[in-house]
């Protein structure tokens, strides 16, 4: 486990701060995988249409032979060791036998728990072709419309991946996309501790409110109006600045012909939470717990009152326990 991080001070003095952790960083990284000993390593597919291999001399993405020319993707990506502050990427790329119809570089922020991208030129179908980028976000690296100068200097001070994204061409004949000689460089960090998960102590954690583009916001409000407040939002999952996204559940008899085994409770779950469920006869008097400690099972839980098989009426209330 994990247990450090770079303090991190809000957005103006984050370069400050990485000025100040490289000045601290106790040796210098510079890794390469040469895939030279037709091991894999710790290199995988993420959400992958091809297969992974060694070659024996390089990391090859395998898109099979298809039907129709359509298009598939690959992330072929390796952690990051969370001591690791990275600096500069670079590796040799082949494309065989026809160039890919896009290709990208991708960082994983721990931090935001969003991707940023670096597109890439297409190299010329055959020949390896060199790249070297700097994790400098003047280089043109993008989180999509959340891009902001702050928002990828607080996010590539915890980077736990880094990827090659690569969409095969459209066509229909097996294609190899090959890579080596993967370099890694940057620093190691030695005196790295715990950043507050909630700096602005609102409640709710900073990396949430910046991937919904909320920093700072008022718990209580309702930034999309749907009648549930944003820290509501970040408890139940849901995303709080689309009012179609709330925690709604839903309730049907269930039979198992001809026995009526009960009533089902189903809601949207997501990772970490556990969930009660409340039962009450009419909506005016009190409910009352009927079943905690359900734990999650996403996207979606389902609970069977068993008890539910007469012909009465019953309400129910799902909460979040914290
Ligand atoms: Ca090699
Ligand atoms: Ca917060
Ligand atoms: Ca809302
Ligand atoms: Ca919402």
């Amino acid at each position: 486990m994990r247990d450090k991080r770079i303090t991190r001070v809000g957005y103006t003095t984050a370069v400050l701060l990485l000025m100040a952790v490289v000045c601290h960083a106790a040796e210098t990284v510079d890794e390469t995988d040469t895939w030279d000993d037709g091991l894999v390593g710790d290199w995988d597919g993420m959400r992958s249409d091809a297969v992974i291999t060694n070659t024996g001399n390089y990391l090859m993405a395998k898109f099979e032979a298809q039907l129709v020319p359509d298009y598939e993707c690959c992330i072929a990506w390796t952690p990051i060791d969370h001591s690791v502050l990275v600096t500069r990427l670079s590796f040799r790329f082949q494309a065989d036998p026809r160039a890919p119809s896009e290709m990208a570089l991708y960082l994983h922020s721990r931090h935001s728990d969003m991707i940023w991208q670096k597109q890439l030129e297409v190299p010329v179908p055959g020949s390896w072709e060199s790249y070297d980028v700097a994790i400098d976000f003047s280089e043109g690296w993008s989180r999509g419309p959340m891009t902001s100068y702050e928002r990828f200097q607080n996010d590539v001070l915890d980077i736990d991946w880094v990827g090659v994204f690569v969409v095969r061409s459209a066509g229909t004949e097996e294609m190899n996309y090959g890579l080596d000689d993967f370099r890694v460089q940057g620093w190691r960090l030695t005196d790295i501790v715990d950043p507050p998960d909630d700096a602005n102590g609102n409640g709710i954690p900073d990396a949430w409110e910046d991937r919904h583009d909320l920093l700072g916001t008022d718990p209580d409000g309702d930034a999309d109006e749907d009648g549930m407040s944003n820290y509501a939002e970040w408890r139940a999952g849901t995303d709080p600045t689309n009012d179609l996204s709330r925690f709604i559940i839903s309730a049907e008899s269930r039979m198992q012909e001809p026995v009526d085994v009960g009533v089902a409770v189903q809601w949207d779950s997501i990772r970490y939470r556990s969930y009660s469920v409340w039962k009450g006869t009419n909506l005016f008097d009190s409910f009352t717990r009927h079943q905690q400690n359900i734990f999650c099972t996403p996207p979606q839980n389902e609970y069977l009152d068993t008890t539910a098989t007469n012909s009465g009426t019953y309400f129910y209330r799902v909460t979040v326990e914290d």
